[in-house]
């Protein structure tokens, strides 16, 4: 790590060099404020800022957070940089984000790369900008824009930047050769020291109504999240306040921000959605395989956005379907997904076309021979599975990795219907494919290393978040949603309402209630999976008895226009219907059930920690490699609240003796077969220890 200083001509360069981000640790803060100091006593007419590595200082170092704080601080560092008596220009690569834009904010003159994007994404760490972003940004943007920049959280682009006078000059290559003479173009012309604090926002730029209303989008848009309500107080307060008054105001709703547990629970999910990719035991030297085409078994909604996933990060990709017609079905489906993206501005016609002109189809085994990943996505049938194993096992060359994408079936026995298990893994992506970033691999017995680190890999490059499972129905996220399901039934058939059930659990955080999510995926795909099943592998009547009554009368969800809610055809607007109602209630009659009102608080407890005490178990069994695994999976795979950390960060932050003592209770009610509090959960209750010390030594 290192801040340098040095005179070039007449013109002062502070370069910082600390990577891989260029965060602003204890260290660059002291080394800034120190060059800052020197460059007032020397020769130099200006002083440019400038980083070494891909990126301009992508903000304060987050692991820093938590530690006890050091001198200076980020707003000593701001302060040292605006009081110079000559002008300092900050040159901006990469990603100048956080704390690294509210420095360049308090520098006279900010110049860019057009490849750069400036921003201050504080919000989705439970934060905000706690260096000065909230009181510089709106004197140079305005309130309205100033409120949408900072409560989103986005970055903007360096020309989109100039438009809104958030930086005065967009330069070419090399940076710092132009950032030298951008400079000394301002001291050619007598630029002025033009600090950010002394532009004043007309006090009644923005009514005290307009605040109001802007609170109440962000009550629906960001519901239950403290950050974006406190940035709005900040940024009244740069319209009201003098600006050291406003500064202060920043600093006090910062400090109640960072202390918050919303954004511990942030930025865990932060640092474990890197960690996830990391597998555990296996050596550093493992060389990944390449993986230069991509063969898709399947055209249907997953094995299309599959497709699009591996075409969207210029991957080519053969889609292979049984027939013509199924595969015109499915290149029709993705070229009409693409146009969608288009339309919405995602996307230009032009990347559009060449993502699009990626895929090619085929209905012929033998076009797969050359292709270094297959995956399939074909029905969920072990047979059809171990049919097309076989068929690829004759068919790919020796080392492509065969890919199942299924989400619950035994990789194992998949992977027993080839000559080659160690080339075979499980690649469960998340539908809708191209869109939802998780992706969980499933590790065989026999799977090979590289394998494994193939998939990691590959699942980065293809922009999703990979976590590794092994082997267990349902893996981690399934499996974990069955018990959450089996809440949701019995919570339904004792007394609650679909919508009661859902309201509590969005209301809760989560993005979508476990009722609307089966008339999403669909009521037959659980009824037609338990035709396969005898009573006793099917369990508890009671968790499936209304499912099974609805889809017989072909209220199989949103695709029939009635499941648990019934559906506008026009705009598939949910309602709920009393004829659900009579039928929970004759089916609570048919299984002996007397109904009763059941409050909130129990449906929350009843669906979160039936997550949470299942999680224990998919620690303890190996299937997941870490607390935070299982964190990322929910919050990127099931809409878990990315603000309560995932269900075990949510777990430690309750304390587990308190969530033992809770689970107990259900059981002493509910009875030991759903609430037998899970073996590891029991342990470090009864030997006092945190789930943070299970990881560190976990024997
Ligand atoms: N602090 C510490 N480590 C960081 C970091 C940060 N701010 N940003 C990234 N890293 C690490 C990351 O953990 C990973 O480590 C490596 O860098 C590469 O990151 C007062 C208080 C910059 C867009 O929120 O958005 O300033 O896994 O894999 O995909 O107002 O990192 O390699 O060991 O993400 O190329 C505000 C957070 C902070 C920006 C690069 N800033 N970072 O993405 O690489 S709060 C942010 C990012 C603040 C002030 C407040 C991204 C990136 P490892 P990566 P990437």
């Amino acid at each position: 790590m290192s801040v340098t200083y040095k005179l070039v001509d007449d013109i002062g360069v502070i370069t910082v060099d600390n990577p891989p981000v260029n965060a602003l640790s204890h260290a660059v803060r002291q080394g800034l404020v120190e060059a800052i100091a020197t460059a007032q006593d020397d020769s130099s007419k200006a002083v440019v800022i400038v980083c070494a590595g891909r990126t301009f200082i992508a903000g304060a170092d987050i692991s820093e957070f938590g530690k006890p704080p050091q001198e200076p601080s980020l707003p000593d560092v701001m302060a040292a940089v605006e009081a110079s008596a000559k002008p300092v220009i900050a040159a901006l690569h990469g990603t100048a984000l956080g704390g690294g834009f509210e420095l360049a904010l308090s520098c006279h003159y900010r110049c860019a790369l057009g490849s750069a994007s400036v921003g201050l994404p504080e919000v989705k760490l439970g934060l905000l900008p706690g260096a000065g972003g909230t009181q510089r940004v709106p004197r140079l943007v305005g309130v309205e824009a100033a409120l949408d920049m900072i409560t989103a959280g986005n970055p903007v682009a360096a020309s989109e930047a100039a438009r809104l006078g958030l930086i005065d000059e967009v330069v070419g290559e090399p940076l710092q050769e132009s950032a030298l003479a951008y400079a000394r173009g301002l001291v050619a012309h007598g630029a002025p020291l033009r600090r950010v604090r002394d532009i004043s926002i007309a006090p009644d730029s923005y009514s005290n109504g307009q605040f109001d209303a802007y609170r109440a989008r962000l009550n629906k848009r960001m519901r239950g999240q403290e950050a974006p309500q406190r940035i709005v107080s900040c940024i009244e307060a740069a319209m009201t306040l003098p600006f050291d008054e406003g500064l202060k105001k920043e600093r006090e709703l910062f400090i109640e921000c960072r202390e918050s547990g919303q954004s511990a629970a942030l930025r865990h999910i932060f640092f474990a959605e890197r960690t996830a990719p990391k597998v555990v035991g296996l050596s550093a030297d493992t060389a990944a395989r390449k993986v230069a085409s991509v063969g898709i078994i399947g055209g249907g909604t997953m094995g299309g956005g599959i497709a699009m996933s591996f075409a969207n990060a210029g991957i080519p990709v053969r889609l292979l379907e049984v027939s013509d017609e199924a595969l015109e079905r499915g290149l029709k489906l993705i070229a009409r997904n693409y146009s969608i993206t288009v339309s919405k501005g995602k996307l230009s016609e032009a990347d559009a076309a060449a993502r699009q002109n990626l895929i090619t189809g085929t209905t012929d085994y033998q076009d797969f021979a050359g292709l270094d990943l297959v995956i399939e996505a074909v029905f969920e049938s072990m047979d059809v599975k171990r049919q097309v194993f076989g068929q690829l096992d004759k068919v790919c060359k020796p080392g492509a990795i065969l890919a199942t994408n299924t989400s619950y079936l035994d990789v194992n026995e998949i992977a027993a219907a080839t000559s080659r298990p160690q080339d075979v893994i499980g690649l469960h992506f998340f539908s809708p494919a191209n869109v939802m970033k998780l992706l969980e691999v499933v590790r065989g017995e026999q799977t090979a290393d590289d394998v494994i680190a193939t998939a990691m890999k590959i699942g980065k490059q293809i922009r999703k978040v990979p976590v590794l499972a092994r082997v267990c129905y349902g893996f981690i996220g399934n499996r974990m949603l069955r018990q959450y399901a089996r809440e949701a039934q019995l919570c339904m058939i004792e007394g609650a309402s679909p919508e009661q059930i859902d309201n509590a659990l969005t209301t809760w955080g989560m993005a979508m209630g476990p009722l609307a999510v089966g008339d999403l995926a669909g009521i037959d795909i659980g009824y037609k999976a338990r035709q396969a099943l005898t009573d006793e592998q099917k369990g508890d009547p009671r968790t499936y008895c209304i499912a099974d009554a609805l889809a017989e009368m072909g209220r199989l969800g949103q695709k029939t226009g009635a499941g648990y809610y019934r559906y506008d055809p026009e705009t598939r607007a949910r309602s709920a219907d009393p004829e659900v109602l009579e039928v929970i209630e004759a089916q609570a009659t048919r299984m002996g059930v007397t109904r009763r009102a059941i409050s909130d608080g129990e449906i929350v407890d009843r669906h979160i920690l039936a997550l949470v005490n299942e999680g224990f178990r998919i620690l303890e069994e190996g299937i997941a490699q870490r607390p935070g695994d299982i964190d990322v999976v929910y919050v990127f795979g099931y809409g878990f609240p990315s603000w309560r950390g995932g269900p075990m960060f949510y777990a430690e932050q309750q304390g587990l003796a308190r969530v033992y003592e809770r689970i107990c209770q259900l059981r002493d009610t509910h009875g030991d077969a759903n609430w037998t509090p899970a073996p590891l959960l029991e342990q470090l209750v009864r030997e006092n220890r945190s789930l943070a010390d299970w990881v560190r030594q976990p024997a």
